[in-house]
């Protein structure tokens, strides 16, 4: 044991040194930063994701990838047995494996192991998955060795969307391989026969139209786009732009789309046709259009939320089988979405902390959760009780035909859903399925509900952790004061909401605020922005009027 773990410090101290004093910390999405500042936290990751595997007696994924951010950034995050995120236990101690000075890196290799009684030497097996950067390849051969370097196993996917990543581990992870295939041919099967026998008869309907328009944001969405197109026949023709000639994420991908509210700078689009963007490693998704005045439609993560959970709801209802359903959002929900949700779609609606971990959990609490962050990232997750029921409905010989058939349709809809985690592809094909059914265009599915103006600023402090949060982010209880001094500035402007948080991706504090009109909204971020420079120890320029 001794061995393995001085051969381990002697590779990692060689290769793959710490070389700056920074401290890096696992966040929301893993570690990010600049990608040359990564090489030792990669092979570090790759031995701790061995170690989780020995724990844990099942494949855990590691995936290298900085999602929307531009190019020369790169990121690595562990995927837990069931398709999940690290548990929140662990990011601790990988935070401090990333951190600790070269020489002292058997030491802590050996204090994880006594602390979570590990033992060395039991089987471990890692799927290792990378999105399309440059920098890609050369980190993830740093997890690989990391990985060997404590005698794990390794299986190296190569190119891979997230999503796909946390598919195979749960595949792999799921006994009698009862999720599917852990490969990209039993996922591209798996989602496209679904949504195949979905279809039916025929790929129009009423005001739906079997062609779409996809921003692939120059990265993996595009190019596994490309393959599900075979898998997909004539059912979908999607026409893709920012298919990997020009560079990942720039003036493109779904945050550009959402953050502007506008399309991505290539794409000339025409009055009324659907268009949807992915970001880097494929895991938000969003839809757009432009209405008949030619104005900039945007239809994010809380339209297609409202979109599918009103479906859902309606197939439930007719197929007579006793389930409850939640929809799970954040606080930067846009507030009609919300009151659409409580009052026309009559859904349990709950708000929990920015992240994705959050949301999963929270779905998890009913037989069918819906979740989606307003940035496009959601799936929906049936329970095993929920997935029994729809199964023995879909062929229960004694129900009335009609609500076998639903059950049939609530049946192929868990197969088209990646419910491991968001999944940009996946999603596509949900909500294509969801339009299909309905027969409408993009105009017909926004005008469920009209957004309230919105806006977002970033404000710089000297240390953002001086905001602590409550109540799913939407209150400030340090410093002392600034909820008050926002609550009064709120009361001011009608229909007005707003909320202050630490950003965990940027040394910012992020500020949302909504109000009945566009100059409201930009008011009302400003003066709250203005209030947390004041209280909250500012520096650089003092937040300015968004124009
Ligand atoms: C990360 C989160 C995403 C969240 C975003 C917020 C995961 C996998 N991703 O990208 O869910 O919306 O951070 O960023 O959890 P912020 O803290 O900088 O606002
Ligand atoms: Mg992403």
């Amino acid at each position: 044991m001794a061995d393995i773990l001085n051969n381990s410090q002697q590779l990692g101290t060689e290769k793959y040194p710490r070389k700056s004093e920074k401290l890096i910390q696992y966040g929301t999405s893993g570690f990010r930063t600049k990608a040359e500042e990564l090489a030792h936290v990669m092979y570090r990751m790759g031995v701790l994701a061995a170690f989780r595997s020995m724990q844990k007696n099942a494949v855990i994924g590691v995936m290298i990838t900085a999602s929307h951010n531009d190019e020369p950034d790169n990121g690595v995050k562990l995927v837990d047995p069931h398709g999940e995120m690290l548990e929140a236990s662990w990011e601790g101690i990988a935070t401090k494996l990333a951190n600790v000075k070269n020489e002292e890196l058997k030491s802590t290799m050996c204090d994880i192991l006594e602390e979570n009684k590990i033992e060395l030497g039991k089987n471990a097996m890692v799927y290792v998955g990378r999105d399309t950067r440059p920098s890609s390849p050369y980190l993830a051969q740093a997890v690989i060795d990391g990985v060997e370097s404590v005698q794990g196993c390794v299986t190296d996917f190569g190119i891979l969307s997230t999503p796909q990543l946390h598919f195979f581990v749960t595949c792999q992870n799921t006994n009698n391989k009862a999720y599917g295939e852990p490969n990209e041919e039993g996922y591209f099967k798996k989602l496209a026969s679904a949504f195949k026998a979905l279809r039916g008869e025929s790929a129009d309907n009423g005001q739906y139209q079997h062609s779409l328009t996809l921003d692939g944001a120059n990265g993996v969405g595009a190019l596994k786009m490309k393959i599900l197109q075979e898998y997909l026949g004539n059912s979908l023709e999607v026409s893709i732009f920012s298919s990997g000639d020009g560079k990942l994420n720039y003036q493109c991908g779904a945050d550009y789309v959402k953050v502007l509210q506008k399309p991505p700078h290539s794409m000339q689009l025409e009055v009324g046709q659907r268009a949807a963007s992915l970001d880097g490693d494929a895991d938000r998704l969003v839809y757009f259009y432009l209405d008949t005045q030619g104005k900039f439609k945007l239809l994010d993560g809380d339209k297609i939320a409202t979109l599918v959970a009103g479906y859902l709801k309606k197939l439930v209802k007719e197929s007579g089988l006793n389930l409850n359903m939640g929809l799970v959002q954040t606080a930067y929900a846009n507030g009609s979405s919300t009151e659409y949700i409580n009052n026309t779609l009559g859904v349990e609606v709950a708000c929990v902390p920015t992240g994705v971990k959050y949301l999963h959990h929270r779905a998890l609490d009913f037989d069918i959760g819906v979740y989606f962050e307003a940035n496009g990232h959601g799936t929906v997750i049936f329970s095993p009780t929920a997935t029994d029921m729809i199964k023995k409905a879909a062929s229960d010989e004694t129900l009335p035909s009609d609500q076998v058939a639903t059950a049939k349709r609530l049946f192929l809809l868990m197969d088209v859903i990646n419910q491991t985690v968001g999944d940009a592809l996946s999603d596509l094909l949900l909500v294509e399925t969801v339009l299909h059914a309905f027969g409408w265009s993009l105009a017909e599915w926004d005008a469920a509900y009209t957004d309230l103006p919105n806006r977002q600023m970033k404000v710089s402090v000297a240390d953002r952790n001086v905001i602590q949060t409550t109540d799913a982010e939407r209150r400030c209880v340090e410093p002392p004061g600034l909820q008050t001094e926002i609550d009064s500035i709120v009361a001011k402007f009608n229909k007005g909401r707003s909320f202050a948080r630490p950003s965990g991706t940027e040394d910012v504090v992020r500020v949302y605020a909504e109000a009945d009109t566009q100059a409201n909204a930009d008011q009302l971020a400003h003066q709250v922005a203005l209030k947390i420079y004041e209280l909250a120890n500012g520096v650089g320029t003092v937040p300015s009027l968004p124009n």
